[in-house]
């Protein structure tokens, strides 16, 4: 159990739903761990954050929350190492994204799209090119530079109903609001729900994006929970949610990106009809238990089994000689990694896109990260995919590893060894 070892102090655990006040406690405990996007250089090592990663479900509302998420301003500063644009797969899943959100809204002379969490301005260069008004709101001013460089129009804050208000008053409302992958990082659901209400215009819409429960729990893909993803969303706690504050769930519409998400779209109550998805994906949810103790209980059970045969592997190939490396120092990797005990000892290193990244060491185990050139430099036996949810598009990238007898390791849905 974790030394609760918090040199620079934590928010202290909830006890009670962030989303209906119910009381609540953790299924069980990833142990002591440090911020997912934390990269380190040896000097900072020593004052290093961790905290006890405990997820919960509500057993009255179904969201699934963790008990802890350190200050968000530890997590979003001026030096944000995850770029939208690193994924092209992504760049043109948020062009399919806007696509069809636009075809949804009536589009006037002058009207407004605003994303939440724009980071580089990835999706929002989509709305861009297609001619609407665009504004952007982000915490981290790094990547707000980069959309701005794009022509982007970023507000440079934390978004909250005060926030929307601001914006809603400096530049109107808005036809479209978009946040993908961003309202799962945010502790705040009821201020987050009553911005959107204020800022989306009457006859307008918001769309929604991100990592589902249903697909975490069916895949086990535990690395989905870490520091920033205070909550992994369902359709029944956001369609609660939101209900409270004005936004009828019109749509629930299945997405793969990311290993499985749910793209919501909401208008103001009374505004739109509501469509089959959400009856049929409130029916999945219940199929799947998502609200029954036992779900999770199975659930923390596979991440024991697979936290064990990793390590059986890992230490089996090691014992060969073989050399290990890892493939994206995702976020996610900071949960695998440091609930698995997989350190430099393990892995060699982790080779990834990010310059912001490179000659850094990972946030807890501290292994070092290197750029994907030196991966193909000196390419390893095996190579552990942390970015399993782009691993099509990896894999096509490096065929040559695999053409020079290089092997990946995968651990979602289960630990395995592909060609
Ligand atoms: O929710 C979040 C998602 C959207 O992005 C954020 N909290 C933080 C981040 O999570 P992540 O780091 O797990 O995201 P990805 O997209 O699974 O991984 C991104 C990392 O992978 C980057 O460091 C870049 C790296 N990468 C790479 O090295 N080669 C990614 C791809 C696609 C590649 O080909």
């Amino acid at each position: 159990m974790p030394d609760g070892n918090h040199p620079s102090g934590s928010a202290s655990p909830v006890r009670s739903c962030r989303a209906c006040g119910a009381s609540l406690s953790a299924f069980m405990t990833f142990g002591r761990m440090p911020m997912a996007n934390a990269f380190l250089t040896p000097e900072q090592m020593p004052h290093e954050y961790f905290f006890e990663l405990q997820p919960a479900c509500c057993e009255r509302c179904g969201l699934f929350q963790l008990l802890e998420q350190p200050p968000a301003e530890r997590i979003f500063h001026g030096e944000y190492p995850f770029f939208s644009s690193s994924s092209v797969r992504m760049q043109q899943h948020f062009g399919v994204l806007v696509a069809d959100a636009l075809a949804r809204i009536s589009r006037r002379p002058g009207a407004l799209v605003v994303e939440i969490g724009c980071n580089d301005g990835t999706l929002l260069a989509h709305v861009q090119q297609a001619g609407y008004r665009t504004v952007g709101i982000e915490p981290s001013e790094n990547v707000a530079a980069v959309a701005r460089e794009r022509g982007i129009e970023v507000v440079n804050a934390f978004f909250d109903e005060a926030t929307a208000a601001v914006v809603a008053e400096t530049y109107g409302r808005a036809q479209l609001v978009v946040a993908t992958n961003v309202i799962c990082h945010v502790a705040t659901l009821h201020s987050v729900a009553a911005g959107l209400s204020r800022l989306v215009a009457p006859d307008g819409m918001v769309v929604i994006e991100e990592p589902y429960l249903g697909d975490m729990i069916a895949k086990t893909s535990y690395d989905q929970i870490y520091n920033e993803h205070v909550f992994m969303l369902s359709v029944r706690p956001m369609q609660r949610v939101c209900a409270e504050h004005g936004l009828t769930l019109t749509e629930a519409v299945p997405q793969s990106t990311h290993g499985g998400s749910m793209r919501y779209l909401l208008a103001p109550a009374g505004s739109a009809t509501i469509g089959a998805s959400v009856d049929r994906q409130l029916a999945s949810e219940r199929a799947q238990r998502l609200d029954d103790p036992r779900t999770y209980d199975a659930f923390r059970a596979r991440c024991e089994r697979s936290r064990s045969e990793l390590r059986k592997l890992l230490s089996g190939l090691r014992a060969d000689g073989k050399r290990i490396a890892g493939y994206a120092a995702t976020s996610k990797s900071a949960t695998v990694t440091n609930y698995c005990g997989l350190g430099p000892d393990d892995i060699d290193f982790i080779a990834d896109s990010t310059p912001l990244k490179h000659g850094k060491l990972s946030p807890g185990m501290h292994i070092p990260i290197r750029s994907t050139d030196d991966f193909r430099r000196r390419p390893p036996d095996f190579a552990i995919l942390f970015a399993w949810n782009h691993a099509s598009e990896i894999f096509a990238k490096e065929r040559a590893f695999t053409a020079g007898g290089g092997r990946w390791i995968t651990y979602v849905p289960d630990v395995a060894i592909t060609d």
